[in-house]
């Protein structure tokens, strides 16, 4: 048997969210468990389509994939979320929706400097020029986790190293 939980996935755009949390579900699957990602892709566009980048906008986005998430963990997956989810009240909002153990927070560091010159999808370069407004880390606020649970350096080693990362952690806790 297993414990589930959410894996919150937090950090910049280009961090590496998706890509990390992508790619510990694979490795969960392997493994026989029942996994599930949310993410922009599958979120933004449809449960929560129409809600902005602002405080408030953010903070509604955060708490329906909170709600989403929490009924996934009724059901007995393991749910990883994968957003920049930026302020810390938000995050603090859906760590108390679950009991104590099952939000595992996990701060996907890499550096504004890094994230910038992946610049995966050009958005960076659209919120120096102003195209975009509320661009989290220029000129938006991103709130580093103070006590996440995992911090995850995907500037400094390679996918594999990263998820393993998250895989050690969940064994150790016997998650998994
Ligand atoms: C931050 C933005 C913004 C603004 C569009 N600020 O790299 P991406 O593209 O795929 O990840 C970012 C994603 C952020 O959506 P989230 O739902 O994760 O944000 S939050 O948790 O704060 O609600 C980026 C893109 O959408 N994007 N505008 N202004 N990221």
């Amino acid at each position: 048997g297993h414990k589930s939980a959410i894996l919150w996935y937090t950090g910049l755009s280009g961090a590496g969210k998706s890509t990390l949390a992508n790619k510990v579900e694979e490795k969960l699957f392997e493994r026989g468990y029942n996994t599930y990602v949310l993410d922009g892709d599958n979120v933004r566009m449809g449960l929560n389509k129409g809600l902005g980048f602002d405080a408030e906008g953010r903070k509604e986005n955060i708490r329906r994939i909170g709600e989403v998430a929490k009924l996934f963990v009724d059901a007995g997956i393991i749910v990883s979320t994968a957003f920049v989810s930026p302020y810390t009240a938000d995050r603090d909002m859906v760590r108390a929706l679950v009991p104590a153990g099952e939000f595992v927070e996990i701060y996907v560091a890499a550096s504004l400097e890094v994230c910038e010159n992946r610049d995966t999808k050009g958005l960076y370069k659209k919120a120096r020029t102003g195209e975009i407004k509320n661009f989290t880390g220029i000129s938006d606020p991103y709130e580093a986790p103070v006590n996440p649970e995992l911090t995850v350096d995907t500037g400094g080693q390679t996918l594999d190293e990263s998820a393993e990362v998250v895989l050690n952690y969940l064994e150790e806790k016997g998650y998994i």
